[in-house]
């Protein structure tokens, strides 16, 4: 070692430089890994809002693809944005208890039970904003379940 020399004469510095060195490297260990959980969780969890952003123009334009978790008392995402004219494909999933999706005005009630998500799909032909809910009455609290289907009207 080049610096060997320069030493001080106190064995102080040398046990604590063994360990700053650790230290860091462990704390550079721990950093990496909590970025790569935070990217997993990031691209794992459901946003509570989902937007669907106008990739294509035309008439044809890609299904938007949602996941909708149910869990006492509530949805996740608690608001869906598309535009007029999308086919919205809904997973529905429960983490609890049977709930249900419902919007009245698109004549959509779906039931789900843990461990089988159903999937179906929306056309959003109607503009405007629309409460989804669970329409289940064996809990009492399902009535507080709500989200927002939020759909634009076409320019
Ligand atoms: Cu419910």
């Amino acid at each position: 070692m080049a610096g060997a020399g320069r030493r001080p004469t106190t064995m102080a510095p040398l046990p604590s430089l063994g360990v700053t060195v650790n230290r860091g490297v462990r704390y550079a260990r721990a950093l990496g890994l909590a970025v790569i959980v935070i990217a997993v969780l990031c691209a794992t969890s459901p946003a509570r809002t989902v937007v669907a952003q106008p990739v294509l123009q035309e008439a044809h334009r890609p299904p938007v693809e949602v996941t909708v978790v149910a869990k006492k008392y509530s949805f996740s995402p608690a608001r869906i944005e598309v535009e007029q004219d999308d086919i919205i494909k809904v997973t529905l999933k429960t983490e609890d208890i049977p709930h249900s999706f419902t919007i009245d005005q698109y004549r959509i009630s779906k039931r789900v039970a843990p461990g089988q998500p159903v999937t179906f799909e929306i056309h959003a032909d109607q503009a405007g904003t629309f409460t989804y809910y669970c329409s289940l009455t064996s809990d009492e609290r399902c009535k507080e379940m709500r989200g927002e289907l939020v759909v634009h009207a076409k320019r």
